[in-house]
């Protein structure tokens, strides 16, 4: 017992395996060299070949985990909307700048958005960028506020990151007076919509499209459009078979062409459908009240227009929603490229497509198109003439009443022409005649007030 003491009095408390290496070597040292261990032994050795493939190994499987973590933190990008606005100061007081299609708007607008894809593009995160957009001009006393509409990919690790950088380098742009416009750029603010109201803010204003097509001025004769192309195309059915085209100008109201209306006015006989499919359609409103031109003349060209009223709103979204109407003013020179869309027949007494058409084509100069081999004098100051002299690519039956639209600088789309009139369909030196939009603008607009 008393042996067992004395052991207890010079051994630790803790076991042996328990002590540092230090320890460990310090006790190794100090015993006899019969009983040490001997040092290679307790290893085993493995082959240079194991451990290259054991290396091998190890780089393949950190590799694979780098890769999918850049991907899913780097590459998986969602889009952000954005909604904004900034004071642009030493702008005299104009109720222009209302007007959503005045010169005014488009000009300051147009500076505006080309600063600000300057400012992104030239920026860190110009890889992010997608687009930004001027959505309205409010004007105030020597200023004008600009609401502003911004879109950008970033993954969701940095979607926050993305935010401030967007406000700093947009501050840094305001604060860059550089040519006629200076802005506050204190008067910034910014904020992250989602994509319904980000769509929202686009489908409410005219000529605008929330998917970002720019495949109509690839397109050289007639084509299919695609889904929300052309939201402001109608058709006009009469009895539900398709009869004639029509642009949506506002949430109640289309124009189309007079003659559509040639043997009955009663608006129960008549729909109008909205989408790329004219059956079953997309959408289908019913018609209210038909307004026809005062100076119309049935088998005449002239003043060859009419609105059509529905008898509820139409609720815009991607696919549907207006047309801009240009200013009694706005000229549009001979030579513009212009789209025509329409389910008209593919070619004179020819079938009808069940999927909307789209050509690209051209305004004709008046005189030319007035020149003997064409019109001989027929096509009148209200009449706009488009397409090729050379033939082909033309309106035809059943597109009538229709849209010729035209981009502008901003890519807003512009009602120019109304389907009216023209010697069969794509005949060599007889374009399409069209109604000119600019020449009704005031009479649009003391029929329904836009
Ligand atoms: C029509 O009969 C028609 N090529 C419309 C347009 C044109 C010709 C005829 C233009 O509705």
């Amino acid at each position: 017992m008393c042996v067992a003491v004395m052991m207890e009095a010079v051994t630790p408390v803790f076991p042996i395996s328990a002590l540092s290496p230090m320890v460990e070597r310090i006790k190794e040292k100090f015993q006899p060299k019969w009983a040490r261990k001997p040092v290679m032994s307790s290893r085993p050795s493995f082959p240079l070949w194991m451990i290259i493939l054991i290396v091998f190994g190890v780089l393949a499987i950190l590799g694979i985990t780098i890769g999918l973590l850049v991907h899913f933190l780097a590459v998986e990008n969602k889009t952000y909307y954005y909604r904004g606005s900034f004071k642009v100061k030493g702008i005299p007081y104009n109720n222009n700048y209302e007007r959503e299609t005045s010169q005014e708007t488009n000009h300051l607008s147009h500076i505006l958005e080309n600063r600000m894809m300057n400012a992104f593009q030239k920026s860190n995160i110009y890889r992010q960028y997608i687009n930004s957009q001027v959505i309205t001009l409010i004007p105030d006393n020597n200023s004008v506020t600009a609401r502003i509409w911004l879109v950008f990919k970033a993954s969701a690790s940095k979607k926050e990151n993305t935010r401030r950088r967007i406000e700093s380098i947009l501050q840094q742009m305001l604060r860059n007076n550089t040519g006629s416009v200076t802005a506050d750029p204190n008067s910034l603010k910014l904020e992250e919509i989602s994509k319904s109201e980000a769509e929202k803010m686009i489908n409410s204003r005219c000529g605008r499209r929330a998917r970002m097509s720019a495949t109509y001025d690839r397109v050289k004769g007639g084509s299919t459009a695609q889904e929300g192309e052309w939201p402001w195309q109608a058709s006009l059915k009469k009895n539900g078979r398709h009869y004639c085209g029509a642009s949506l100008i506002s949430d109640r109201y289309l124009v189309t062409a007079a003659h559509c209306f040639q043997k009955t006015l009663n608006p129960a006989n008549y729909t109008v459908s909205f989408g790329t499919r004219v059956n079953p359609p997309y959408m289908q409103h019913y018609v209210q009240k038909i307004i026809i031109h005062e100076d119309y003349v049935r088998n005449e060209h002239h003043d060859d227009v009419a609105l059509i009223q529905l008898t509820g709103k139409v609720l815009f979204n991607n696919n549907v929603h207006r047309v801009c109407l240009p200013e009694a003013s706005q000229i549009f020179p001979a030579g513009e490229g212009v789209v025509v869309t329409g389910w008209g027949a593919l070619s004179y007494d020819g079938e009808y497509p069940v999927l909307l058409q789209k050509a690209s084509v051209k305004i004709i100069d008046t005189n030319i198109c007035n020149s003997k081999e064409a019109y001989n004098g027929l096509v009148k100051d209200t009449m706009i003439c488009a397409g090729y002299m050379a033939g082909n690519i033309d309106a035809c039956q059943g597109d009538s009443g229709g849209p010729l639209v035209h981009p502008n600088s901003r890519n807003i789309w512009y009602l120019v022409g109304i389907v009216s009139w023209g010697n069969e369909c794509g005949k060599i030196n007889k374009p399409g005649v069209y109604m000119r939009v600019t020449s009704y603008r005031k009479w649009i607009a003391s029929k329904i007030g836009v």
